[in-house]
C-alpha cells in the first residue's frame, strides 16, 4: 500500500483473521480480492487461507462462501453466522462476500467468539456514493477540488489523470470498507477540460474506474448539458432534438465501451451558472429522461442534482426566498422521470449550513426515485481546519419524518441512493484533518443503515483506526477521542450563525466570521437583523411561505415560534431578541451564551487532544495540535465577531458582563 495513512484499516486490524484458518469459496473477480486481503493477512500474521475445499474438512475457523452460481447477480446482501467454532459468511453476490469480508474485519476477535444465530445484512440504500468535486485542470478561483480542504485531486494532477497506482486501489478499498460502493470522479461544475472526460478522455476515467472496480466500486461522471455543444458540434443541446438525442445516446454508448460498469452521470443544469434545459424552454424532466434513455440500455443512472436556485436575486426583493426554490422547480414534475433518473436533493434547502430543516422536497415526490446528498467536505463547518463530526447532524438528517410518527423517514426515502460530496483529497491523512477521516467512513455506514447510532459508528472508527497495535492505551485513546468528537458539531454550531440563521460567513472561500458577508449579495441567504430582531420569516401567514412546503405535522409545528424547535427559530422565523426560547432564555442572552460556550469547548477539546500526545502517533499528533490553535483562533474571531455585532445592534448587554466588544 501506498505511503499514506491506512486510516480506519492499519494492519492490526486484519490480526483477528489473519492468524485464523479461512476458507474462501467461489470465484471472480471480488473473490479474488477477498482473496488477496485475507492471504495478505495471513502473511502478516501466521493464518492460512485455502480455497475450494471440499465438505468434511472441519479445520477451518472462517468459510467465505459464494453461493450463487457466478456471483454476479449484484447483490451486496450476506449472511453471517457462528456455530461450533466456526464462522460462516455467505453470499450470493460477490459485492455481498466482499461486504461480508470486512464485516469480519471490523468484528475482529469478536468475529472468532461465541455463537451467533445466522443474521442477514443488507444494505438500506442501493446506491452509496461519494461525489468528489474535483477538478482536471486546476481553476483560477476554486483550484484543484472545488470546496477541498485536503490539498490536491487524488485522481487529477497536471491537467489529467494521475495514473497513480497506488492510492486510488488504497482509496477504493477504504470506502468498500465502510460500505461506499460509487464514485463521481469529477466537479458537477463542468468546466472545458472536465467536459471532454466524457468523450475523446473517457480513457483516463476508464483508467480511475478500473482502479476502484476490485473493490466493488462503480464509477459516475458528472457531465455538462452543453456537451453535444461543447464537444459535439452540434447548434444545440435541446433535450427534445433528436440529434441531440442521438449524440447522448451514442457518446454514452461509447462510455460504455471503455467502462463496462460505468455508473451513469452527475449533471448540474440550471444552477449557479451551469447550462440546462430551461434556455431551451424545456422542463428538468425533460433533461434527465433525455439523458436517462442514454444510459437505460446499460443499466446506467442519471443523478439530476435539485440544486437549482436564482443566484443573483436583488437582496431588495423580499418575496423571492432561496430555501423554496427546489419544492417549487421539481414538485411539479413528480411522476415525470423515468425509473432510471434519480433527483439528487440537498438534506437541507439552503447549502448544507451547520443547521437546516430537512428539505420539503423529500417526502414531497412519492413518484421520483431521491436521492439525499450530504456535505463531507465541510464547506460551512470549518473546513476540515476545525473538528466537526457530522454523524449526529446526518443522523438526524436521515431519521427525520417528513410526514410525522408513522411516516417514512429520510433514510427510507433516499430510494435513489444517498450521496456524499468528498472530503478526500492527495493529503497524506486523506482528510486534511486526520479527525475528519471520521466523517467519511461514518457517512458509509450510515448509508448502508441509515438508522445505525451513530455513536456506535464513531466508535467502531475509533477502534479500527486506534486499535491496541496502534497504541498503547487504547481505553484512554478512545475515551479522548469521543470526548473532543462526540459534541463536536453541536460545539461548532454554537459558536458560528446561531438558531438556524445560517452563513454569516466570509463570501467566496465560506470560512470564518462575516455577519454581514451575504446580507446585500445575490445569492438570497439572509438574516434580516436589525436593530429589534433578526431571522427571515418563512412562516404561511406572514412571511414567504415555505413552511407550507412541508406537510402536517411539520407544517405546523415549524409555522408559529412558539412550537418551532429553538435550533431553527430564526430559520423559520424574525423574532426580537428578548424573544424567548423554549430553552428559557432570550435570543440575544442564548446568542452570547452560546459563543462563550463553543470557545470554551473548543480550549477543553484542544487540552484533551494535547493530553494524547503519547497515544498517538507524532505526525498525527501534530497535525491535529496544529489545527486546533487554528480552530480556537477562528472560534474566537467568530465568537467576538458575533457577540460584538448583536451586542451594537441590539444594545443589550450581556447578563453576565463579561467582554464582549
Ligand atoms: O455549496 C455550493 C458551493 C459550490 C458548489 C455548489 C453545488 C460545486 O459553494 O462550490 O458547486 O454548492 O452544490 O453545486
Amino acid at each position: 500500500m501506498p505511503d499514506v495513512d491506512p486510516a480506519w484499516l492499519p494492519p492490526g486490524v486484519f490480526r483477528a483473521l489473519g492468524t485464523r484458518r479461512t476458507l474462501i469459496r467461489g470465484s471472480g473477480r471480488l473473490v479474488e480480492t477477498v482473496h488477496g486481503e485475507a492471504a495478505e493477512a495471513c502473511a502478516r500474521f501466521g493464518g492460512r487461507v485455502v480455497r475450494d475445499s471440499g465438505p468434511g474438512d472441519t479445520t477451518d475457523d472462517l468459510v467465505l462462501e459464494l453461493t450463487g452460481s457466478d456471483g454476479s447477480d449484484g447483490s451486496e446482501a450476506f449472511t453471517y453466522e457462528r456455530e461450533g467454532g466456526l464462522t460462516t459468511v455467505t453470499a450470493s453476490g460477490q459485492a455481498g462476500l466482499l461486504h461480508g469480508f470486512f464485516h469480519v474485519v471490523r468484528l475482529g476477535e469478536d468475529a472468532f467468539r461465541g455463537e451467533r444465530a445466522r443474521e442477514t445484512h443488507c444494505p438500506a440504500v442501493a446506491l452509496r456514493m461519494v461525489d468528489h468535486w474535483d477538478n482536471v485542470a486546476v481553476h483560477p478561483v476554486m483550484g484543484q477540488v472545488e470546496r477541498g480542504y485536503a490539498g490536491g485531486s487524488l485522481f487529477w494532477a497536471d491537467g489529467r489523470a494521475r495514473g497513480e497506482t497506488e492510492r486510488v486501489p488504497a482509496y477504493g478499498r477504504l470506502l468498500a470498507a465502510c460500505g461506499i460502493n460509487a464514485v463521481a470522479v469529477n466537479n458537477v461544475n463542468v468546466h472545458e477540460s472536465e467536459a471532454h472526460l466524457l468523450t475523446d478522455r473517457i480513457g483516463e476515467v476508464a483508467e480511475i474506474a478500473g482502479a476502484l472496480r476490485p473493490y466493488g466500486i462503480r464509477t459516475h461522471l458528472s457531465v455538462s448539458f452543453a456537451a453535444p455543444v461543447l464537444l459535439g458540434g452540434l447548434s444545440t443541446a435541446d433535450p427534445l432534438d433528436a440529434s441531440v438525442r442521438a449524440w447522448w445516446a451514442e457518446a454514452t454508448e461509447r462510455v460504455y465501451e471503455s467502462v463496462e460498469d460505468f455508473g451513469g452521470f452527475v449533471v448540474k443544469a440550471d444552477s449557479e451558472g451551469q447550462p440546462g434545459p430551461f434556455a431551451y424552454g424545456r422542463s428538468h424532466a425533460d433533461g434527465a429522461n433525455m439523458l436517462a434513455a442514454a444510459l437505460a440500455p446499460h443499466g446506467g443512472t442519471v443523478h439530476w442534482r435539485a440544486f437549482v436556485y436564482d443566484h443573483r436575486q436583488d437582496w431588495r426583493d423580499r418575496t423571492t426566498d432561496r430555501a423554496r426554490a427546489a419544492h417549487d422547480h421539481f414538485t411539479p414534475l413528480d411522476g415525470e422521470f423515468a425509473a432510471n433518473a434519480v433527483l439528487q436533493v440537498k438534506h437541507g434547502p439552503l447549502d448544507f449550513q451547520v443547521r437546516e430543516p430537512v428539505s420539503p422536497l423529500i417526502g414531497a415526490m412519492p413518484g421520483t426515485r431521491l436521492a439525499v446528498e450530504v456535505q463531507a467536505t465541510q464547506e460551512y463547518t470549518g473546513q476540515q481546519r476545525h473538528v466537526c463530526w457530522l454523524g449526529p447532524m446526518w443522523s438526524e438528517v436521515l431519521r427525520f419524518r417528513p410526514e410525522g410518527e408513522g411516516g417514512a423517514c429520510v433514510g427510507e426515502l433516499a430510494r435513489g441512493g444517498l450521496v456524499a460530496v468528498s472530503n478526500v483529497g492527495d493529503d497524506p491523512f486523506w482528510t486534511g484533518h486526520p479527525l475528519a477521516q471520521a466523517n467519511l467512513y461514518t457517512f458509509g455506514r450510515l448509508a448502508w443503515q441509515p438508522d445505525a447510532d451513530p455513536d456506535s459508528v464513531l466508535d467502531e472508527w475509533i477502534r479500527l483506526t486506534f486499535g491496541p497495535e496502534e497504541t498503547s492505551d487504547p481505553v484512554r485513546l478512545r475515551g479522548g477521542l469521543h470526548a473532543v468528537l462526540d459534541g463536536s458539531w453541536r460545539t461548532y454550531e454554537k459558536y458560528t450563525a446561531p438558531l438556524g440563521v445560517g452563513f454569516m460567513v466570509q463570501p467566496g472561500h465560506h470560512y470564518g466570521p462575516s455577519v454581514d458577508g451575504y446580507e446585500y449579495s445575490p445569492w438570497g441567504t439572509y438574516h434580516f437583523a436589525d436593530r429589534d430582531g433578526i431571522g427571515v420569516d418563512r412562516s404561511a401567514a406572514t412571511g414567504t411561505g415555505y413552511a407550507a412546503q412541508y406537510v402536517k405535522p411539520w407544517a405546523e409545528v415549524y409555522e408559529s415560534p412558539a412550537t418551532c424547535p429553538d435550533e431553527l427559530l430564526l430559520f423559520f422565523h424574525h423574532v426580537s431578541y428578548d424573544h424567548v426560547l423554549h430553552s428559557g432564555k432570550t435570543v440575544i442572552q442564548h446568542i452570547y451564551d452560546t459563543h462563550f460556550e463553543g470557545v470554551t469547548e473548543v480550549e477543553q477539546a484542544r487540552e484533551v487532544w494535547a493530553s494524547l500526545a503519547d497515544l498517538v502517533g507524532p505526525a498525527r499528533h501534530a497535525r491535529v495540535a496544529e489545527r486546533y490553535e487554528e480552530q480556537l483562533r477562528s472560534a474566537r474571531e467568530w465568537r467576538d465577531q458575533v457577540n460584538s455585532y448583536f451586542f451594537r445592534k441590539s444594545g443589550v448587554p450581556d447578563a453576565h458582563g463579561r467582554r464582549i466588544y
